[in-house]
């Protein structure tokens, strides 16, 4: 039987929406704990395949989700395009900082990434091969202007500052940055299906921070550009993108990039996104994250009008952003029963 997760990609309408969670595999998971100490830190689990696969899998042993998500991280793109990149503890990532066309001539192509991200299509093998029959593996990347964000400023910014300075100072050199991890972008996520992955989804966490123009141009274009490549290459592969904060640039935007499934985050309701978004095809989304932590009647009466909202529709359940550490796991047993009840 087709896995549900597909089905609702394809359009289908289900009684019981498919359900996983952004960030599922994490911190607020004992045994997550436990396996990124074994790998030593953040950045070596990614890269150790063995130990990515297991985490990946530790959700899905906990709670039978229907889909598996790839651990790894956005940020292993442009340390594959030549960037340095650290995580500072407690704190979030730190990378080396392109400011100007120098920094872009440094970059490798989109051909020399492959090396260094070897050891994530082996973790993509492992998990199609150890997945109970009726999960999905999802591949993933980040969409290029959330990329693009942290290759400028070198860490997480609260208002993308820093790249929109760039964009709107040197407006060559931020396209070609933007083509380039597009570019790289099309040859990571291509290797992921090939090496398994059934679905890819693209995070563009930042794209809130583009009106206008710019939202158009560098929230839209790329990732048409994204999908209509992987579309061409890989034709039965769908595609989720998720432009958070968008607003009223989810209206439409299945429409304009080609993607079979738009991720909405929580700032929408789920009857406006029903409504607006879910008309053009499937939705992903959108209990706020908090309810992981607070949990109790408002988890079951929030999450039971998610499920009400999208009723009408393609849908698949999930948080409007990732699980936060401070989450309490019989939270997400609870928010489970009530989806599948
Ligand atoms: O300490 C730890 O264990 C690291 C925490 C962590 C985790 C669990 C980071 C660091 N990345 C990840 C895994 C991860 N990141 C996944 C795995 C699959 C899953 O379970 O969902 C995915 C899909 C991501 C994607 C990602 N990384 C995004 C896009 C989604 C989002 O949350 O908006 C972004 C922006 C990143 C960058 C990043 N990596 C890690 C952190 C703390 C951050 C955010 C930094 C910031 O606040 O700017």
């Amino acid at each position: 039987m087709t896995k549900l997760l597909m089905r609702a990609l394809a359009g289908e309408v289900l009684r019981v929406p498919p359900i996983w969670m952004m960030r599922q595999a994490g911190r607020y998971l004992p045994e997550y704990r436990a396996t990124r100490a074994q790998a030593g830190d953040f950045l070596k689990l990614c890269y150790n395949p063995e130990l990515a696969a297991e985490v990946t899998l530790q959700p899905i042993r906990r709670f039978g989700f229907d889909a598996a998500i790839l651990f790894a991280d956005i940020l292993l793109v442009p340390q594959a395009l030549g960037a340095d990149l650290w995580f500072e503890n407690g704190e979030g990532p730190r990378l080396s900082t392109i400011t100007g066309p120098e920094g872009l001539r440094a970059l490798k192509g989109q051909d020399d990434i492959h090396d260094r991200l070897a050891p994530i299509y082996e973790t993509v093998r492992i998990l199609a091969r150890e997945l109970p029959a009726d999960t999905a593996l999802i591949g993933f990347a980040g969409a290029p202007w959330t990329v693009a964000t942290y290759m400028i400023a070198g860490r997480g910014t609260p208002d993308q500052g820093p790249a929109h300075l760039l964009k709107n100072a040197d407006r060559e050199t931020f396209s070609a940055l933007i083509d380039r991890v597009a570019e790289a972008t099309i040859e990571y996520l291509s290797m992921q299906i090939s090496a398994g992955a059934e679905v890819v989804k693209l995070f563009d966490s930042w794209a809130g921070s583009l009106k206008g123009a710019d939202f158009d141009d560098f929230a839209v274009a790329p990732v048409k550009r994204i999908i209509t490549a992987l579309k061409a290459r890989h034709p039965g592969v769908p595609i989720i993108a998720f432009p958070r904060e968008a607003g009223a640039g989810y209206i439409g935007f299945a429409a304009k990039t080609g993607a079979d499934c738009v991720a909405v985050d929580n700032s929408v309701s789920p009857e406006w996104a029903a409504a607006e978004v879910q008309k053009s095809g499937c939705v992903q989304g959108n209990l706020a994250p908090g309810h992981m932590v607070s949990g109790g009647q408002e988890l079951v009466e929030a999450a039971q009008r998610v499920v009400r909202a999208f009723a009408g529709g393609p849908h698949i359940f999930n948080l409007g952003h990732g699980i936060t550490p401070d989450a309490d796991p019989d939270n997400v047993a609870l928010m489970i029963e009530t989806v599948r009840a």
